[in-house]
């Protein structure tokens, strides 16, 4: 298929290569210029890329984003032609979602929102989970790009439910994580072998898929960013404000969030959204030991 391909940060520049390498005739933008993926073109802004494209695909940081580059100057929406499909694979408010939606369906256009999960992980090697909402047939259209850049596609519902389940997702597992790192850092204080704490975890209910993939990185502590703290955060404001909309109160998530805010003021937004363990450890005045301690 012809596809335009818009974002390529951590995750989009994975995703677009998969898109290439699958034979897809692929064009790209970034709003920083100088990013190249192998096998494809490189269009100068959204527009141009989107021009005679059947797919229109985004993947960029938070909803401001996807507005600018839909509707801002030089926008998709001067390319948009009846039949076109635009999938949104950012993480953004379901609310604006059904927005965009509206204004491109105007035009004939077809909108999917398609978040994901895998981490950066699973985007380089295809083995993304997408949670789509859009109408069938369109999603169905959109069977041959998901299958090069996933393993699973979860049909959640009409436009906006993608991104209302990412944001049920990632509010599980900011709290997980926190309250991994709670477990880590008080049993530390109190004298606990992190290993060993990790090991019992493993055998008990307590085992998740979060502590398994964090777990090994916490004991190296190697905070590079997988999920950068920036983008959770988002994710866990975008869930607060959506619960706001709804009437839904989230306490502990209101809480989490206060979390990422001092983790932010302490310099770690960049860093992965593991690093708000540093925080527990500070107030704790300890260290979780890593495997060379
Ligand atoms: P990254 O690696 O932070 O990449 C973000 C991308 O979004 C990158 O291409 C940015 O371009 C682009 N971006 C950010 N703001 C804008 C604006 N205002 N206009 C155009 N493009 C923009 O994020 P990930 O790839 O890890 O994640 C992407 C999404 O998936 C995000 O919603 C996650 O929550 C899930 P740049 O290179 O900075 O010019």
């Amino acid at each position: 298929m012809r596809v335009a391909f818009l974002g390529l940060g951590i995750m989009g520049h994975a995703m677009a290569t998969n898109l290439a390498k699958a034979g897809h005739e692929v064009t790209v933008w970034n709003r920083t210029p100088g990013t190249m993926v192998e096998g494809a073109g490189i269009a100068p802004t959204p527009a141009a890329a989107a021009q005679g494209a059947e797919v229109v695909w985004l993947c960029v940081s938070d909803t401001a984003a996807v507005e600018k580059i839909l509707f801002g100057p030089e926008g998709v929406e001067q390319s948009l032609a009846a039949g076109m499909i635009i999938a949104d694979s950012s993480t953004i408010a379901p609310s604006a979602t059904v927005k965009f939606a509206e204004r491109v369906g105007a035009k004939g256009v077809a909108y999917v929102d398609a978040p994901m999960t895998g981490s950066k992980i699973g985007a380089a090697n295809g083995t993304l989970i997408f949670m789509v909402g859009g109408d069938e047939p369109t999603i169905d259209r959109l069977g041959p790009l998901f299958a090069a850049m996933g393993k699973k596609v979860f049909r959640m519902g009409e436009t906006s439910k993608g991104q209302a389940t990412k944001l049920a997702m990632n509010l599980q597992i900011a709290l997980i994580f926190e309250g991994f790192a709670e477990a880590l850092t008080l049993a530390t204080k109190l004298g606990v072998d992190s290993r060993q704490l990790l090991s019992l975890i493993d055998a008990t209910m307590v085992r998740s898929g979060v502590v398994d993939y964090k777990g090994p990185f916490i004991l190296q502590r190697d905070f590079t960013p997988n999920f950068p703290l920036r983008l959770m955060h988002k994710d866990i404001r975008l869930a607060l404000e959506a619960a706001k909309e709804a009437r839904v109160k989230l306490p502990a998530l209101e809480t989490v969030e206060e979390i990422y805010e001092m983790a932010t003021e302490d310099g770690h937004r960049d860093l992965d959204y593991a690093a708000t363990l540093t925080l527990l450890e500070k107030w704790a005045g300890i260290q979780v030991k890593g495997e060379a301690a």
